[in-house]
């Protein structure tokens, strides 16, 4: 026979078994990690190429300097197992200043008629027209941040897609001549639609490197490079491109980036994903700085003396790096 005090033992041990159960489901119900499926972007590696630009000193058209980190980036894209084609042409800076410039082209799985076109610009500004000290307005910057972070992270994704292949075809894009836009110090040069700016992917949008060239979509990698760096989204990104926006900031997320990828509004911004936008209608997004505390809303260094390697941070690299990889692996 059951004693009473056998069974509140009884119910005792029950009620730790199902306590005992409990914890267990509650254990193993939550989420899972997510599993990428893409390869590890290396932060260092990607922090080497921005660095190499860098050594190279300002890439400013029409210089040594320019000539020679173009030639550096062909080989680095051709060593990375890359079809390479060069677009030379001459366009005309604000001033009437003919430019000797140069989109660079890199593309992988060129029987895939899915393509995804991944583009940054590797020119530098001649101007550091937003330095504080006016004396250095006149003079040309290094880009660590402007120019050489966003070809640096599409190196560094050349480099991985050599040795494992995503399943559509990926087009790299490196332009040239976005930053020779009128300077700010400059009253007489009016530019209301911002024309002056892009001028490499201007001349590509209207001839690209393949007749009637199309990608799915495009992803634009512009200051990509900074400590502490956040991406809001970007205007025309929004109006262009809204699914492709949804879709790097969410897998950003299940990375565990939303500390860099901010689901809230940016600034509109004219960069080179307008005319791959308007002209060449890829959707495009633009995945770029915005930060409410500097003067200008952009990186703090930008256009200035300062924007070199001290900025820079692996780990940011890193994050915008892995996102847009695991987009282009999760492509079909
Ligand atoms: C304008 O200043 C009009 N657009 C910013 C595009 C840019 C310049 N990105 C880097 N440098
Ligand atoms: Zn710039």
């Amino acid at each position: 026979m059951m004693t009473i005090k056998n069974i509140i033992a009884v119910c005792f041990a029950l009620s730790l078994l199902t306590c005992a159960c409990n914890n267990k489901t509650a254990k193993t119900t939550p989420v899972e990690a997510y599993q990428k499926l893409s390869p590890d972007f290396n932060g260092d590696s990607a922090y080497f190429f921005v660095d190499k630009q860098v050594a190279f000193g300002p890439r400013v058209p029409n210089t040594a300097q320019h000539i020679a980190c173009g030639d550096y980036l062909v080989s680095e894209l051709k060593r990375f197992g890359a079809d390479v084609q060069e677009q030379k042409m001459v366009v005309t800076a604000y001033d009437g200043t003919k430019l000797n410039a140069r989109n660079i082209i890199g593309s992988y799985n060129l029987d895939k008629k899915n393509r995804v076109l991944l583009f940054a610009h590797w020119d530098t500004r001649p101007y550091s027209d937003q330095d504080q000290n006016p004396a250095n307005h006149h003079k040309p910057l290094l880009g660590a941040n402007d120019g050489g972070s966003g070809v640096g992270v599409l190196l560094e994704v050349a480099r991985i897609i050599q040795s494992k292949s995503p399943e559509v075809g990926i087009d790299i894009i490196f332009f040239d001549a976005e930053d020779y836009g009128v300077p700010a110090f400059k009253k007489d040069y009016p530019d209301p639609t911002n024309a002056t700016w892009c001028l490499g992917s201007q001349y590509w949008a209207k001839n690209p490197h393949v007749p009637n060239y199309k990608a799915k979509y495009g992803i634009l990698l512009d200051m990509v490079g900074a400590d502490g760096a956040k991406f809001y989204r970007e205007g025309y990104s929004k109006e262009y491109a809204r699914n492709v926006l949804d879709r790097v900031w969410s897998t950003a997320v299940q990375l565990g980036y939303g500390n860099y990828f901010i689901n809230k509004d940016g600034g509109v911004t004219t960069d080179d994903h307008v005319p791959v936008n308007e002209v060449r209608r890829i959707p495009s997004i633009d995945i770029i700085q915005f930060d409410e505390n500097s003067d200008t809303s952009f990186y703090h260094a930008w256009h200035t003396q300062k924007d070199d390697m001290s900025g820079i941070s692996k780990e940011t690299l890193k994050a915008v790096g892995q996102t847009v990889l695991e987009v282009i692996y999760k492509e079909k």
